[in-house]
């Protein structure tokens, strides 16, 4: 990993031949941690998707100074959504059905227990500074649409057409098929033993205007608790908020699950209640508050990238249907 690279941590994933090989066993090894406890291991980050890497690189030089592991999530989040590449989430996300792009993000701090939130919001490439303004100088914890827009202009955020030619080109093809969308969420633990979990995403390519999934809804999206740890989730929205996915992984936390154990708990949960469920795809990842990770999946397919001090990998989540 580059991020891992660049920060002067030891050498990670590598993706092909031999040295995938290796780095698969180096990542048993690793993941046998997410089921150790009692020793505090901070500071970790985990973030959704191959994408999460390059978002850790910026979390984790974050937290090895010390910083807050809320920064860490704001920063971490915002060069994803300043990425023109990551057709899911901020600048060139997909539009909804018609043709706009409408941004949905939250985040949420273990210390205070307080959490911000936007959903169905225009033109500014950074929701999840918008998300934590609403937690820091509102009374409120969610803006949508039109309000959000005017918070988030009064407070200094520019307005950005977020529709890049090649997501607009996008748009003007589809109807014919669905592109698969991804969230970035992350979860960060600093080294005072905090955690902060945010998400930031585009929704659903072509999603009705106005619809908002689970990346903006506490206990969906995302979730963290102080004394046990934190979740967030990607993927079908719809079915991520009926469930309160991310409280669910963090409820079962508390109640001793490892962070994978909680994660796929929760999937089997989705996947028993309505086996239809079993067609579409969710990946959760988890945090706890020793700093031991997990995370899991409906179906093959999701990955998450996780990084501390001494390591940053890319792995592959077990899907609960095997
Ligand atoms: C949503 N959960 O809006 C988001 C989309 C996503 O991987 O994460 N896709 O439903």
């Amino acid at each position: 990993m580059k991020a891992a690279a660049g920060l002067g941590l030891a050498p990670v994933l590598a993706r092909s031949g031999v040295a995938a090989v290796l780095s698969l066993l180096k990542f048993s090894q690793s993941n046998d941690r997410s089921h150790m406890r009692g020793k505090f291991q901070g500071p970790v980050v985990i973030s959704t998707w191959p994408f999460g890497e390059k978002a850790n690189e910026t979390a984790m030089s974050i937290l090895s100074r010390g910083e807050s592991c809320l920064d860490a999530v704001e920063k971490g989040i915002n060069v994803i959504e300043a990425d023109p590449d990551v057709r899911s989430v901020g600048y060139g996300g997909l539009p909804n059905a018609d043709g706009v792009v409408e941004l949905d993000a939250a985040i949420m701090s273990g210390l205070g227990h307080r959490a911000g939130s936007v959903a169905a919001l225009q033109r500014i490439m950074h929701p999840i500074s918008v998300a934590r303004k609403v937690m820091e100088l509102t009374p409120h914890v969610m803006l949508v649409g039109e309000g959000a827009l005017r918070f988030a202009l009064k407070n200094g955020f520019k307005k950005t057409n977020l529709l890049t030619p090649k997501s607009k080109q996008h748009w003007l093809e589809w109807k014919a098929r669905r592109d698969s969308h991804d969230t970035i969420g992350m979860v960060a633990l600093d080294l005072n033993g905090n955690l902060a979990t945010g998400c930031s995403t585009s929704g659903l390519a072509w999603k009705l205007p106005g619809r908002v999934g689970d990346s903006p809804l506490i206990g969906a999206g995302l979730y963290v608790d102080n004394d046990v740890g934190g979740a967030s989730a990607t993927g079908f929205g719809e079915e991520i908020l009926k469930y309160c996915a991310s409280f669910l992984v963090v409820e079962h936390m508390r109640s001793g699950m490892a962070p994978e154990e909680a994660c796929k708990a929760v999937l089997k949960r989705i996947t028993t209640k309505d086996p239809k469920n079993k067609g579409v795809q969710i990946g959760l990842i988890a945090l706890n508050k020793n700093g031991q990770w997990g995370g899991a999946s409906i179906k093959k397919g999701f990955s998450f990238a996780v990084a501390s001090p001494e390591m940053g990998i890319l792995k592959e989540a077990d899907s609960v249907l095997l």
